[in-house]
């Protein structure tokens, strides 16, 4: 996968030279590049802002070192991606979630264009359509000053979903979010510590037993943590020892759906 992050701050993307996300880009698997925004501006101030048309608070960034900047890594990327996705982090955009990640995995180019001030001249994603697939993509409800850290996040979720960007693949699987459920809790050694024990069925050597406690912590977690993500949980084809740990939550299966056993029948 090829990715180009666009900045007017290039170094805040420094921590993307360590860990799995360096060590996949030492091995060849992710070629990442990030440019400066004011590399392709024009004037000798090299100026990326401007004040916002119609007033109001805050600057606006130019669109002509934008359009600059990325017709220049989609010429890059060319023949390799038909048409890049164009991910501009906004908390004005769609969620970034595990499935988006998974989404963007399979993809040859992206490229990350990072705004700062109150944003980018809207017309810079109109015309973007012409060259790439464009998504403005949010972490969630809250404001950042910029896009770069919504971008190390990103390109983290995404990286490690590259082949052989995570050692064991399994360690995928088993996740937070990967089955739309939240993860059960880990314990390592010592199995007594301050006091405090691992819960014995960890310790019986009874791998059917085992699953079914991280099943039902999984469960129990999400319940307590999340009950949003239960809500629109597929229960269609659960195995009986699911919907028993799923009953003793409070939660019944209908129609495919949980419902929790206060809910009035419609
Ligand atoms: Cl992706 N960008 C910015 N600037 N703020 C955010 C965000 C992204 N997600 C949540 N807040």
């Amino acid at each position: 996968m090829r990715i180009d992050v666009v900045s007017i701050f290039p170094e805040y993307l420094a921590p993307l030279e360590l860990s799995l996300i360096g060590k996949a880009r030492q091995d060849g698997l992710l070629h990442l590049n990030v440019h400066d925004l004011r590399d392709f501006t024009t004037d000798k101030h090299r100026s990326v802002d401007d004040t916002p048309y119609g007033g109001g608070a805050g600057m606006v960034m130019k669109a002509e070192p934008w359009a600059q900047a990325l017709a220049s890594v989609a010429a890059a990327g060319e023949g390799k991606a038909a048409r890049p996705v164009l991910i501009v982090p906004s908390p004005a955009g769609e969620r970034f979630s595990q499935a988006l990640a998974y989404e963007l995995a399979e993809e040859e180019q992206l490229v990350f264009a990072c705004g700062r001030y109150e944003g980018i001249d809207e017309r810079v994603l109109e015309w973007a359509e012409e060259h790439f697939s464009v998504r403005p993509v949010s972490l969630g409800d809250y404001v950042l000053n910029g896009g770069e850290v919504a971008v190390l996040a990103m390109v983290e979720a995404i990286g490690r979903l590259l082949p052989g960007v995570v050692g064991n693949p399994d360690s995928l699987v088993e996740e937070s979010h990967s089955d739309g459920l939240l993860e059960y809790p880990v314990y390592t050694k010592p199995s007594v510590w301050r006091g405090r024990e691992v819960p014995p069925v960890l310790l019986s050597g009874n791998h059917g037993k085992i699953a079914q406690w991280r099943r039902h912590e999984q469960f129990r977690r999400t319940a307590e943590r999340r009950p949003d993500l239960l809500e629109t949980f597929d229960a269609g084809k659960l195995p009986r020892a699911d919907r028993t740990a799923l009953a003793e939550l409070g939660y019944d299966v209908v129609d495919g759906q949980l419902r929790t056993r206060t809910d009035a029948p419609d």
